[in-house]
């Protein structure tokens, strides 16, 4: 296989130069075992190990090997008695730099920054047009797709559920601000041609979201192959929830690269910036920026932009309050990640409450 058909370019080609001088080889993680990877290559498959020193090296967890990243091996020289069908097996020895990273906060109270997902040019989103849709739900995600790098496309899978998908894709339109919406069945096999501008060979695809929403399903379509299992919800009970268990990224036939991930329980923003953030809701952003007080608080200012758009409706209450929990969220990481910045709100929040406290004096003077 070519090494562009795995969506190797010129950003990692120059990011591997340094290693290609000491015999090292290229290779993508396409699986991840608890202490191996497995890995593509141009010059085949590979079960590897990270070595010990890129262990010891590592800072955290994200500095270590995550499906989608192209690493740096060196390959075991062939074992002259080794069975055809074994695996030939290499040592990692380097990560290279991500271009894109798809993350989360680490399940646990530890918050530690857990890569998802490495290189993936595109994301679809998928979301299924049941009883389980949910707009936030899909806010949220676009929130972290944005963050991640790659190009978020939103997916209404289970089309022939669903009494009116157009008007569910109008809907999401509204909410999916820069991200093209596509409806689609993949059982019924209708939509799948949208698909084709992501599928080109070489590209990266993850598909994302909540378990049983047909993200397996679709990659068999994509892929032409039923090569992931997948499962009808009610049949999954007493096996866990979850019918894919890994993330694994496969290459299909079109040398396009897909990637499927176990449905997504938590997930947690991981130090999203405020501007990302405002991207993802920039009707809100564009409301913000009109308030009278640049430090509006959008209670109960006057000339707040905010409030008047809830009040003549062309504000949803429900995406206003998406927004002040994703910012929220976005402010509690950020300051997890820096002490400066958590003093730097307290100090601010015991202004506002003094200011506050000034303010109900007043009042009651009056
Ligand atoms: N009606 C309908 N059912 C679908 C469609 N796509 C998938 N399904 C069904 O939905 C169920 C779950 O599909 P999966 O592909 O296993 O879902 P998943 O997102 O991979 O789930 P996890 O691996 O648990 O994250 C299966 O019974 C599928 O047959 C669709 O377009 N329409
Ligand atoms: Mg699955
Ligand atoms: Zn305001």
């Amino acid at each position: 296989m070519q090494l562009s058909s795995l969506g190797w370019d010129d950003f990692f080609a120059s990011h591997f130069q340094r290693f290609s001088a000491d015999g090292f080889v290229p290779a993508r993680v396409a699986l991840e075992h608890k202490h191996a990877y497995e890995l593509l290559s141009s010059d085949g498959d590979f079960t590897a190990v990270c070595t010990g020193r890129l262990l010891h090296d590592a800072t955290s967890r994200a500095d270590l090997p995550a499906v989608g990243d192209w690493v740096a091996v060196r390959p075991h020289p062939n074992e002259a008695h080794a069975c055809p069908e074994q695996r030939r097996r290499a040592d990692i020895h380097a990560v290279l730099p991500r271009r894109t990273k798809f993350s989360r906060r680490a399940a646990g109270n530890d918050g530690a920054e857990q890569i998802v997902a490495a290189n993936v040019d595109t994301v679809f989103l998928v979301t299924a047009l049941d009883r389980n849709f949910n707009l936030r739900r899909i806010e949220r995600y676009l929130v972290v797709a944005w963050e991640s790098g790659a190009q978020p496309v939103v997916v209404l899978s289970k089309a022939d559920l669903h009494a009116d998908p157009a008007a569910a894709r109008r809907e999401v339109e509204t909410v999916a601000i820069g991200a093209p919406v596509l409806v689609l069945s993949a059982a019924l096999g209708d939509g799948l041609e949208a698909l084709a501008p992501w599928l080109a060979p070489g590209r990266t695809v993850a598909l994302l979201g909540s378990s049983g929403v047909g993200k397996s399903t679709l990659i068999n379509r994509i892929i032409g192959a039923e090569r992931q299992a997948t499962t009808a919800i009610r049949d999954a009970v007493g096996k866990g929830r979850h019918t894919t268990t890994h993330r694994e990224l496969i290459a299909g036939p079109s040398g396009v690269l897909v990637m499927d991930t176990p449905g997504m329980r938590e997930l947690q923003l991981w130090d999203v910036d405020r501007e990302r953030l405002a991207a993802t809701f920039a009707d809100v952003a564009a409301l913000t920026a009109r308030c009278r007080f640049s430090d509006c608080t959008h209670r109960s200012e006057p000339g707040c932009a905010v409030q008047a758009a809830l009040d003549d409706g062309s504000l949803e209450i429900d995406r206003w309050q998406s927004f002040q929990k994703l910012r929220r969220e976005q402010a509690y990481a950020a300051r997890k990640a820096d002490p400066r910045l958590e003093r730097q709100t307290r100090a601010h929040w015991r202004k506002i409450n003094k200011a506050q406290r000034t303010h109900y004096r007043l009042k009651n003077r009056e």
